[in-house]
């Protein structure tokens, strides 16, 4: 029987060393919840890395067994394959490169031997597992050269290869020495995924530029194959955020938390620390927004959770010091006894707690200068049950292409923010309903397990493309 197999860089489970010895979680990503019905049935199998190292046998084998049972294969990699690989070539090569910020970019010769030997790792680990007729999905920007890995020791294998982050213009591409290498490497897929047309269009322009290969309705021709390339917006689990929104336990942190507020009405921010997602721009439209309309003082406040990320990587220290150093001049400058205009966690909150926030907010403010889709904004979505609550989402967010019923900006334009904020809190409650009731319906329908059908169901027709073709 075939099966399918799920790789990415992290499993959904998250493996510590505690002092009473190792723990499993689960992972709350979206990732994680979407592909959950799939690699737990049958025999499919996700391989990822576990989260933490490990250099004793005995213990590696005992990660391996308990991951066995729940459908997972880890990948083991060392702390020198985590320096080069990961916070090296992927997340400071690529993932500055792919959301416009060449100037944080490193190029290091050593990063991308890295990267080639931990992809290779990857498909020695695929291989390990996978028959003839299985199908093989691969996801995200740190394993861009396994599909062609993979292809050339199984050729006739079904490859399918999902981009969670934008794919840039080629000008941003052919800044990176090793554009075409990575471009063959995605071209092993069958189908090649992305979140929106534009970023499919980015792609097929750069490997037309870059490898010569022209294309027609979303079909690339290879010298040996034809690739499809096609653009699956992710969708959330829309029900368990609905129903976590209008739990028992997420009314009561509410209560507890607008009680905290003293009445003032609730801006959410929600975000990984990372410089795509504009949290700096923010707090200045913030500090703009009182300073421009004194009648929101002691009437609105922002609340700003960070979630920790990657401080391995200089430009992520310092931005949270940037971000730190803004929201307590902010603070200083206008709060009073009983008012705290910027209300800033930098901390991960447990789901519950997530779900009583988004149930609580008045506006929800997702302004990145880039971000592949942005789930949060669809959370917020999803979560409010009277329809009542305001969206201000920036048009280079993924979602955008999505969510024309939010108040749309340019995170760039302060101007534009401090306004659609101030629009936001004058808002009608009948034309929130009116835009919230329209974004609903959408994120309903097209929510994370029909993202993954639609990406399965075409990858298997791609296959039987390849093959009826291959025939002719
Ligand atoms: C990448 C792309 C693309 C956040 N804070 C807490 C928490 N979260 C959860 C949110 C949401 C997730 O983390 C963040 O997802 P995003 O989509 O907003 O952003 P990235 O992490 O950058 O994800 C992005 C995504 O991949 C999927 O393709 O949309 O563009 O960059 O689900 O709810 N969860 C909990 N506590 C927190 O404090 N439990």
């Amino acid at each position: 029987m075939s099966r399918t197999i799920i790789i990415s860089n992290r499993l959904p489970t998250k493996v510590q060393r505690t002092a009473k010895g190792l723990t499993f979680q689960p992972s709350e990503g979206g990732l994680a919840t979407g592909l959950g019905s799939i690699y737990q049935s049958g025999d499919n199998v996700w391989v990822g890395w576990p989260g933490l190292f490990v250099e004793d046998p005995a213990e590696e084998q005992h990660v391996t067994e308990q991951l066995q049972q729940d459908s997972m294969a880890p990948v083991f990699l060392t702390e020198a394959e985590i320096r080069d690989f990961y916070e090296g070539f992927s997340n400071s090569t690529l993932w500055p490169t792919f959301h416009y910020f060449s100037q944080y970019a490193t190029y290091e010769q050593a990063h991308w031997e890295a990267y080639v030997a931990v992809n290779e790792k990857f498909c020695q680990a695929v291989l390990a597992l996978a028959g003839p007729d299985d199908t093989i999905w691969v996801h995200d920007y740190q394993l861009l050269l396994l599909p062609e890995m993979l292809r050339r020791a199984r050729p006739e294998c079904t490859i399918g290869f999902f981009l969670h982050i934008p794919f840039p213009s080629y000008e941003m591409i052919r800044v990176l020495p090793w554009g075409a290498e990575l471009l063959q490497g995605m071209l092993g897929a069958d189908l090649i995924g992305f979140h929106t047309y534009s970023y499919m269009r980015h792609f097929l322009s750069a490997v037309s530029q870059m490898l010569g290969y022209s294309s027609q309705n979303g079909q690339i021709e290879t010298p040996s194959r034809t690739v499809l390339v096609d653009a699956f917006p992710m969708g959330i689990d829309y029900q368990r955020y609905a129903d976590a929104a209008a739990s028992e336990a997420a009314q009561a942190h509410a209560r507890t938390y607008g009680a905290a507020m003293h009445g003032a009405r609730v801006v959410l921010s929600i975000d990984r620390l990372d410089y795509t997602k504009g949290i700096s721009l923010r707090l200045r439209a913030f500090e703009e927004l009182l300073h421009r309309y004194p009648k929101w003082h002691e009437q609105v406040s922002l609340l700003m959770i960070v979630v920790p990320s990657r401080d391995q990587v200089a430009q992520y220290a310092a931005l949270k010091e940037e971000i730190d150093e803004l929201a307590g001049r902010i603070n200083a400058q206008y709060s009073t006894i009983s008012w705290t205009p910027i209300h800033y966690f930098y901390r991960s909150l447990p789901f519950e707690e997530l779900a009583a926030l988004y149930r609580l907010a008045d506006v929800a403010l997702v302004t990145p200068v880039r971000d592949g889709m942005n789930l949060v904004a669809k959370e917020f979505v999803a979560s409010k049950a009277d329809q009542r609550g305001v969206l201000i989402l920036s048009e280079r967010a993924g979602a955008a292409q999505e969510l024309s019923d939010a108040l749309l900006i340019n995170p760039t334009d302060t101007n534009q923010l401090v306004e659609a904020m101030h629009e936001a809190l004058l808002m009608p409650e009948e034309e929130q309903v009116l835009r919230m009731t329209h974004m609903q319906t959408l994120v309903q329908q097209y929510n994370v397990f029909a993202w993954t059908e639609l990406f399965l169901n075409r990858l298997t027709y791609s296959k039987i493309k390849q093959l009826t073709l291959s025939t002719d």
